[in-house]
C-alpha cells in the first residue's frame, strides 16, 4: 500500500505523527511551498525564507533516509498556490490509497482538512499533533465549563504529569512558581553573553534570494537572517543557550535595553514552532542542566513554564475556544493600527526599539511584545483585529495558535477575561523601571501632561477613564481605580485632553488598505 504523507511547513520532524509508520521502500512524502500560505497574511521576509529554508533541508534528510520526497517549490510550473490544489495535483501523479496527515496548528488550515476528507478521491487520516504535551482533547476536557482558564492551574497538572522539576509528588524547592525573582533590571555595563547566529548555507540562500524576487513589497529585511534551519542547528542553539544564557535567564527575563534585542532570550521559538526543536526535549534539557548544578531552579523553573505552562496553555485554549475566540471585542476597541508599527517611526523610543529591531531580526522577546508594542495598543485602545494582523505578520515564530491568545487574550483582553484576570496595563513608569529606554526618549516618563510627558502615562489613566463601566468592578483593578476616585475633575479633563491630542496626531497612512501595507 502506497501512503502520500503531506507535511506542512511547521511539522518539520521525523517524529511527527504522520511520519512514524513511513514505509520509506513504498510511500511519498509531500511537502509544498505555496503562495496563499505565504500571503493570507503579508508575513515577515525572514519568517517566509526561515520556513522554505527548513523545509528543503528537511526534504533533504528524508531523501538521505532513502524516502521520496515530492518538493514542490514555489515557482514550479502548474503550482496551484494553496494546499487542497497541491494535494489534489499530487493524487494525480501519484497512485496512493490513502492520505495522511498531521492536524495543522491553525483553524483556518483544519477547515481545509475537514473539506479534503469529502473531497479528495482518497480516504484521508488526520492525526493528532504529537508535538504537544498536551493533547487537544484533555485540554477540552480541563477547560469545559470554566470561564476563566488560568495558566498557573494549567500548569501544576502539566508539572505533575509530565515528573517535569518535581520530587515524590512534589514541586522541586518546595514551591511551583519562582516569577518573583526573575524581575531584574540590567546593570549598567553588564555584559551580555555573545550569541551564535548561523550563517546560511547555499540553500538557505536560494531561499533568502527566492523571497527577495517573490515577496520584496512585505515587511521585513533579510540582511541579518540568521536563525537555525536543520535540527541539527536548533539542537546546537539549544546547546548554547542552556549552557551559556539559562543560568542567568531568570534573572533578567523582564528585562530590557536599547539596541540589545536578544539579552538571556532562548530564541528558539522559530524552530520549536516549525518543529525542529520539541517542547519535550527543550524542558528535559533545562531540567537536566539544574540537576546537573549548571542552572539554579530558579532559572530552570521559569524556562520551564514558558514552554510546559504558558505555550501549552495557549495552544490548548487556541483549540478550545476557536472559532469564536478571535471574534470577542470586550473593551470596543476600534482605533486603527498606528503607521509607525510598520515605519518604526514615531518619538516613542521605547516603540521605536521594538518595531525597528523586528523589521531586522523577526523578533522581539516577551516583554517587549507585552509591555511595549502590547500595552500600547491595549491603552490607545487599537482594533484588536488590526492589532493581532501586525503580530502575525511581524515574528518569525508567529502562527495564530500562540500569536492570538497571546494578544487578543493576554495584551488586549479583548476576550473579557478567559485568560487574564485584569488588562495589563501600565504606565511609562514600568518601561522605566525594567529598560534604559527613557533617557534617550523625547518624552519624559517623569512627567504626566503636557507636549513632553510619556504618552503611556496619558493614556493609561485615560484608558481607565474610559473603561470605567467596564473595569471598574473588577477586584483586581481595585488600586488604580480608587486613585483615579481621588482625581478631581479638572485633572481627569487634562488627562482626556492630553489623549485626545496624542491620538488625533497618530497617522494610519495607508487608511486600512491592505495593498499599501510594506
Ligand atoms: P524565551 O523568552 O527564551 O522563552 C522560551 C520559550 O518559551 C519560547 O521560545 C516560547 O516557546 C515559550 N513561551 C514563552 N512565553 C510564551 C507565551 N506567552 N506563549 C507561548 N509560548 C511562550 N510566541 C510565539 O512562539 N509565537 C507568537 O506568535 C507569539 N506571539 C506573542 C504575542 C504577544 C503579544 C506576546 C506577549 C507573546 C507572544 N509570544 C509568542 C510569546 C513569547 O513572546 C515568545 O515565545 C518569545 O518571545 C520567543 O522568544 P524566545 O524563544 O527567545 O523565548
Ligand atoms: C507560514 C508558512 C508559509 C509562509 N509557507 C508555507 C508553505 O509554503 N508551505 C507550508 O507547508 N507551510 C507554510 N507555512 C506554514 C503554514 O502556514 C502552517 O503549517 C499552517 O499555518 C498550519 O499551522
Ligand atoms: Fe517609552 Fe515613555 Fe520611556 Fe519614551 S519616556 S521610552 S515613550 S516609556
Amino acid at each position: 500500500d502506497r501512503t502520500l504523507r503531506l507535511i506542512l511547513g511547521d511539522q518539520l520532524n521525523r517524529r511527527v505523527s504522520s511520519l512514524t509508520d513511513l514505509d520509506t521502500d513504498a510511500d511519498v512524502v509531500l511537502l509544498v511551498e505555496v503562495r496563499d500560505e505565504a500571503t493570507y497574511v503579508r508575513h515577515h521576509k525572514q519568517k517566509i525564507a526561515f520556513l522554505f529554508a527548513a523545509m528543503r533541508h528537511f526534504a533533504e534528510e528524508l531523501r538521505e533516509e532513502g524516502a521520496e520526497v515530492d518538493y514542490v517549490r514555489l515557482t514550479d510550473e502548474g503550482n496551484t498556490g494553496s494546499f487542497t490544489g497541491e494535494v489534489e495535483r499530487a493524487l494525480a501523479r501519484h497512485a496512493v490509497s490513502r492520505v495522511v496527515v498531521t492536524e495543522p496548528g491553525e483553524w483556518r488550515v483544519w477547515q481545509m482538512m475537514q473539506e479534503w476528507r469529502d473531497n479528495l478521491p482518497v480516504p484521508v487520516e488526520i492525526r493528532p499533533d504529537n508535538r504537544f504535551l498536551c493533547p487537544r482533547e484533555d485540554f477540552a476536557k480541563w477547560a469545559e465549563g470554566r470561564h476563566h482558564l488560568r495558566m498557573e492551574t494549567f500548569y501544576r497538572g502539566m508539572r505533575k504529569r509530565t515528573g517535569l522539576l518535581m520530587e515524590k509528588g512534589e514541586p522541586l524547592g518546595g514551591r511551583w512558581n519562582f516569577d518573583a525573582e526573575n524581575r531584574k533590571k540590567l546593570p549598567r555595563g553588564h555584559r551580555l553573553p555573545d550569541r551564535i547566529g548561523f550563517q546560511p548555507d547555499s540553500v538557505t540562500r536560494e531561499a533568502i534570494t527566492l523571497v527577495e524576487q517573490e515577496f520584496a513589497d512585505h515587511f521585513g529585511d533579510l540582511t541579518a537572517f540568521q536563525w537555525p534551519v536543520t535540527r541539527g542547528d536548533a539542537l546546537a542553539s539549544l546547546r548554547h543557550f542552556i549552557e551559556e544564557c539559562l543560568p542567568t535567564f531568570g534573572d533578567y527575563q523582564d528585562a530590557m535595553k536599547g539596541d540589545e534585542p536578544f539579552l538571556y532570550h532562548a530564541l528558539i521559538s522559530p524552530a520549536l514552532n516549525a518543529g525542529l526543536l520539541t517542547a519535550e526535549e527543550v524542558c528535559r534539557a533545562a531540567e537536566r542542566a539544574h540537576r546537573e548544578g549548571a542552572v539554579p531552579l530558579h532559572c530552570a523553573e521559569g524556562f520551564i513554564r514558558q514552554i510546559l505552562g504558558w505555550r501549552e496553555y495557549v495552544r490548548g485554549l487556541y483549540w478550545a475556544r476557536m472559532p469564536e475566540y478571535r471574534e470577542t471585542n470586550a473593551l470596543d476597541a476600534g482605533r486603527p493600527l498606528p503607521w509607525f508599527y510598520w515605519s518604526g517611526e514615531t518619538e516613542l523610543r521605547c516603540i521605536r526599539q521594538v518595531v525597528d529591531q523586528t523589521r531586522a531580526h523577526a523578533y522581539a522577546h516577551h516583554i517587549q511584545r507585552l509591555m511595549v508594542t502590547g500595552n500600547f495598543a491595549l491603552i490607545a485602545g487599537l482594533d484588536p483585529a488590526q492589532v493581532e494582523e501586525w503580530y502575525l505578520i511581524v515574528f518569525a515564530d508567529a502562527y495564530e495558535w500562540v500569536e492570538l491568545p497571546n494578544v487578543h487574550g493576554m495584551v488586549l483582553w479583548a476576550d473579557g477575561g478567559v485568560m487574564g484576570s485584569k488588562p495589563y496595563a501600565a504606565s511609562g513608569a514600568y518601561i522605566d523601571r525594567m529598560s534604559d529606554y527613557c533617557r534617550d526618549c523625547f518624552y519624559d516618563v517623569k512627567v504626566k501632561n503636557g507636549p513632553k510627558a510619556c504618552p503611556f502615562n496619558y493614556l493609561y489613566w485615560n484608558f481607565l477613564i474610559e473603561n470605567e463601566d467596564r473595569l471598574a468592578d473588577n477586584q483586581r483593578m481595585a488600586m488604580p481605580y480608587r486613585t483615579l476616585g481621588k482625581m478631581d475633575e479638572k485633572r481627569r479633563k487634562e488627562i482626556q485632553a492630553d489623549a485626545a491630542r496624542f491620538l488625533a496626531s497618530l497617522t494610519t497612512d495607508h487608511k486600512g488598505d491592505q495593498a499599501a501595507k510594506p
